[in-house]
């Protein structure tokens, strides 16, 4: 009934895949030294929030993004202020990171 076909679509994507991946990491040795953090600070609109262990589950879990420099969630204002390093967040790290914390984060 059925025919099996020996197809590689995935060892086509690893290469793509780690030929990207020494791409950017010889690109980044580059220039390595002349990337300097540039702090963002935003204030997010997150709705869900409680109390105060809602607000420390959020910053506790978006805290392990590399480039977070503070957090601070309110529930009472149901916002979460975020400063951060854009060079390794954007704002939509952030708000993905926040919803997965099974709060609903909104872009400002
Ligand atoms: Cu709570």
């Amino acid at each position: 009934m059925s025919k099996l076909t020996f197809s590689k679509p995935l060892s086509g994507g690893l290469v793509m895949l780690i030929a990207g991946f020494v791409l950017s990491c010889s690109n980044q040795s580059k220039t390595d030294l002349k990337i300097t953090p540039k702090i963002a600070e935003i204030t997010i609109p997150v709705t869900g929030m409680m109390c105060g262990s809602c607000e420390l589950h959020i910053e506790t879990e978006v805290k392990k993004q590399d480039g977070i420099v503070e957090i601070d969630a309110d529930h009472e204002q149901a916002v979460v202020k975020v400063k951060y390093d854009s060079t390794k967040l954007s704002l939509d790290d952030l708000i993905v990171a926040i919803n997965n914390t099974g709060y609903q984060a909104h872009k400002p």
